[in-house]
């Protein structure tokens, strides 16, 4: 195997026996090969008609595939031997409709497009020969991947719009273009930075996406102040990303008796209006994914992924955790799609959650949150105001995701040490360094405002475009916002280059920069948009404020 896709990345260039993560190495060589096909099913598809359920399909699987790729989704080695038998027969489906379209077409395919074979043993042997190592300029491998990281990014954005029943057909059909472009041996270095700015540019398009089918579904985020205690009753604990999971296990969850409690990234579930109505929806119990494993035991009672983080599930606790959508876990109990257009079975995580005890208290008090663009833009005067008299000097993007890399305590430090007149803009996991700090407030306004998921980071680009046009300016690099972000996973790309084709410079990334990006690439960032890395809180403190 070989595995560089996230910033846990084995020495800081890939992880080649096992995941840092847990991702055992079949596992990582069997989602390079099932990646591989969907570059081929995306040749296959370009220029050719399909019919509309056949298309649909298409989008459909290089979306729910390349989302089961992510980081920390999905361990089980069965559920890709699944998706590559899917992948071989749904490629040969377009494949038919292509030879009937282009009798003529020339004979030649890339071998993603051809490559057969029915046993396990052969996609291992396949699996071990196109990895990200096949392509060997390393300037070009990385581009590639860039561009794939980006994507897969791209695809849990359409995922999640797609639950709730927003597509867009041209996000997906340049989710295929892109993918087939990998496969393009004639591509230069320059068409490949085309294509990841691009990338960029539909990276934007599915955020707005998202964001439109959370709210629109949901309601607009709220100011809401989360309950961090615990309560007497048995709970089911929810974690990952997705919104439709949460309005369902709220429903099946009324009055049986059993609470519902946020973990991680669910936290920003507690700031939509329509799930503010449950009674028994309770709180937001542990930390950042990183914690798990710990908090988890400590919680009693089920738990529920929806997506990742998963970090491997200690014996302990493994009979109360739960997997579906995307994600999965040799071992753990996954909960199917609901069969003819119903909703999915939580039945058996309530039932499990009645004879459990009640969550073991970690901590008390509250964390507030629900700054979306929205929300953020119903106190724009007070804002403006406080930016105009100088009460606020700066605001500081620290959005992106946690880790459980020591040097992350950099952004505890970073947020501590700011001067009490800047104000922190988060989104994602990254929060969790520093959102239950008494940061304070300034005029009523507190100092770390949460939009919400690592998903809801184009609320904090609407908020920066909308100050802008406030202030009259013709440039979003003249606002008084610095960004200090926090990646480990593939979200993280896309939210990258969606910042970049906003003309957002002089990003900073940490903890440490992408193994994927070379010398080459890293250096094209670093001229063009000014991307660098962290050093220490004291010379970037001096650094972002100029001093
Ligand atoms: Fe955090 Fe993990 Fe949100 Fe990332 S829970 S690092 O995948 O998606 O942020
Ligand atoms: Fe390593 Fe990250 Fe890949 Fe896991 S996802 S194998 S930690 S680079």
């Amino acid at each position: 195997m070989f595995c560089f896709q996230c910033q846990e990345a084995s020495k800081g260039t890939g992880c080649t026996v096992a995941g840092v993560c847990g991702k055992p190495h079949d596992v990582a060589n069997l989602q390079d090969l099932l990646v591989y096909l969907l570059k081929g099913i995306s040749f296959l598809s370009l220029d050719v008609r399909l019919p509309e359920e056949l298309d649909h399909s298409v989008s459909l699987f290089i979306t729910d595939s390349l989302f089961a790729t992510i980081t920390n989704a999905n361990f089980d080695r069965a559920v890709f031997v699944n998706k590559i038998r899917e992948a071989l027969f749904l490629r040969q489906e377009v494949l038919t409709y292509r030879n009937e379209q282009f009798p003529d077409a020339a004979a030649v395919l890339p071998d993603a497009a051809v490559w057969q074979a029915d046993s396990e043993q052969a996609f291992d042997a396949k699996a071990r020969q196109v990895g990200v190592l096949s392509t060997s300029n390393e300037d070009i491998r990385s581009l590639r991947e860039l561009l794939t990281y980006g994507l897969k990014g791209m695809a849990a954005y359409t995922y999640h719009a797609w639950q709730l029943n927003y597509t867009d057909n041209e996000v997906d059909l340049f989710m295929r273009r892109a993918l087939a472009a990998t496969l393009d041996d004639t591509l230069e270095a320059a068409d490949l930075i085309s294509l990841n700015m691009e990338a960029g540019k539909f990276g934007v398009k599915v955020m707005a996406l998202l964001d439109e089918a959370n709210t629109s579904t949901y309601g607009q985020p709220e100011i809401t102040k989360v309950n961090i205690g615990v309560q007497n009753r048995p709970g089911i604990l929810i974690s990952g990303h997705d919104l439709k999971d949460m309005e369902e296990l709220l429903k099946q969850t009324e009055g049986t008796g059993v609470d519902v409690y946020t973990h991680s990234e669910m936290l920003p579930a507690h700031y939509y209006p329509a799930f503010k109505k449950y009674d028994h929806f309770v709180g937001n119990y542990g930390n950042a994914w990183w914690k798990q494993n710990a908090e988890f035991e400590a919680f009693n009672g089920p738990i529920l992924m929806t997506t990742n983080c998963i970090v491997p599930p200690r014996k302990s606790y493994i009979d109360r955790i739960y997997t579906t959508g995307n994600t999965g876990y040799p071992g753990v109990h996954h909960i199917p799609e609901g069969e003819n257009g119903q909703s999915k079975d939580f039945s058996a995580l309530i039932e499990q959650a009645k004879r459990c005890l009640p969550p073991t208290e970690l901590e008390t008090g509250e964390i507030i949150g629900g700054f979306a663009h929205e929300a953020v833009m119903s106190v724009a005067d007070q804002v403006v105001e406080a930016v105009k008299t100088g009460a606020i000097k700066r605001f500081f993007v620290m959005a992106g995701c946690d880790g459980r890399m020591k040097s992350r305590s950099y952004y505890t430090d970073f947020a501590e040490q700011l001067p009490r007149d800047t104000v922190i803009l988060t989104a994602g996991c990254a929060k969790y360094k520093y959102n239950k700090l008494d940061l304070g407030e300034i005029g009523g306004i507190p100092r770390v405002l949460d939009a919400g998921q690592c998903n809801d980071s184009y609320s904090l680009a609407v908020i920066a475009l909308k100050l802008k046009e406030v202030f009259g300016l013709d440039d979003i690099n003249d606002l008084p916002i610095s960004y200090n972000i926090a990646w480990y996973e593939q979200k993280a790309v896309i939210v990258l280059l969606a910042l970049l084709h906003l003309g957002v410079k002089n990003i900073h990334l940490g903890p440490t920069l992408p193994a994927f990006l070379s010398p080459n690439v890293a250096k094209v960032l670093v001229e063009n948009f000014g991307i660098g890395g962290i050093t220490n809180v004291e010379d970037d403190m001096k650094m972002f404020l100029g001093a």
